[in-house]
């Protein structure tokens, strides 16, 4: 039997093809019902109908089960810092991952591939610097916990694909959750952590058109960008160093009055860190009878005689006197 169906009852059905999330999919399937001349002809769609309704519905019932179970995930921090990489789905995160740690995280050609957080250590010269891949960021999917990661790394690796055709709208999306999880400021583009902008896929021709566009929209906003190709390793270098400069941390070497430096294991300290305060986490004896530290700095052979409050340099040497 045919049934004649209003214009309105196709337009839905348009809306039901493009809509995303289970809740909507719900309240278009119902809005069709209620539009659907009620008659003999059109019982078997009703049905039908009604049938996608309760499916869906169970399906939601799942999610929000699953939800409740799954513990929020927790990583243990390790190495001399740790930086959050985030960013729109399907950018490269879990590539990148891949690329400065030896972690092996799931990589797809589609997006929210990562459900759950994947920790690696990324070496850096004499350091070791830990790295969280996260689910990516987007208003609809995105859980609350992956906040609570970001929230706490040192500082974020923001990871976009500079070859998308869909680069604004993510990266609009992703920002929004950003200000959702207090990490950016509301309306402003101000951020409560260092975050290095990363555009990956260099690689691709059609990155350089959507950079210029990229530019235009967020030139003066992100005044600085690292250009990369995680899958093909280029600018990786450049960006380590950005990641360890993002850290804010400096590596102290120290050495006992006529031997060799240790080179081996350096105090990695926050920057700005003075010479008393060192020796306070050295030992306690130092602080109680500090005399006066011999410095070595930038290379030079000639040693510097600092004080208590002497402010240290990333690849000082200094040896400490009682
Ligand atoms: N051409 C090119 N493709 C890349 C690059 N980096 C990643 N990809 C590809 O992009 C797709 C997504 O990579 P993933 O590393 O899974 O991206 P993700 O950001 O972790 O994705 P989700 O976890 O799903 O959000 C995969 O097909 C990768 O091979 C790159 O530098 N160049
Ligand atoms: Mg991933």
């Amino acid at each position: 039997m045919v049934v004649n169906l209003p214009p309105q009852y196709h337009e839905k059905e348009a809306e039901l093809k493009k809509a995303k999330t289970i809740e909507e999919k719900i309240n278009i399937l119902e809005e069709m019902l209620a539009i659907m001349p009620k008659h003999k002809s059109s019982e078997k769609l009703q049905a039908l109908l009604k049938s996608k309704i309760s499916k869906y519905r169970k399906m939601l019932e799942e999610q929000t089960k699953t939800k409740k179970k799954s513990p929020v995930p927790i990583i243990q921090k390790e190495g001399a810092g740790q930086i959050g990489i985030c960013g729109p789905p399907n950018s490269g995160k879990s590539t990148l991952l891949s690329k400065l740690t030896k972690a092996t995280p799931e990589i797809g050609d589609y997006p929210f591939t990562t459900k759950i957080p994947i920790p690696g250590m990324m070496d850096y010269e004499d350091i070791k610097i830990q790295l969280i891949d996260t689910p990516s960021l987007s208003t609809e999917f995105t859980e609350n916990w992956v906040g609570d990661i970001l929230r706490k790394a040192d500082s974020l690796i923001f990871l976009f694909d500079i070859s998308s055709d869909f680069l604004l709208e993510e990266l609009e999306d992703s920002i929004k959750v950003l200000e959702k999880f207090k990490i950016k400021i509301e309306n402003e583009f101000v951020f409560t952590k260092n975050i290095i902008w990363v555009g990956n896929k260099i690689d691709i021709p059609s990155a350089k058109d959507i950079k210029e566009i990229f530019c235009e929209f967020y030139g003066s906003k992100i005044p600085e960008f690292v250009e990369i190709s995680a899958r093909e390793g280029i600018n990786l270098d450049i960006l380590k160093e950005k990641m360890f400069k993002s850290l804010e941390i400096i590596r102290v070497y120290t050495k006992i009055p006529g031997k060799p430096p240790d080179f081996e294991s350096p105090y990695t300290l926050r920057k700005n860190t003075t010479v008393i305060e060192l020796a306070e986490i050295i030992h306690k004896e130092f602080v109680k009878n500090f005399k006066y530290a011999r410095l070595w700095r930038d290379g030079s052979d000639k040693p510097i005689i600092a004080g208590r409050d002497y402010i240290l340099q990333d690849k000082d040497i200094i040896e400490i006197h009682i």
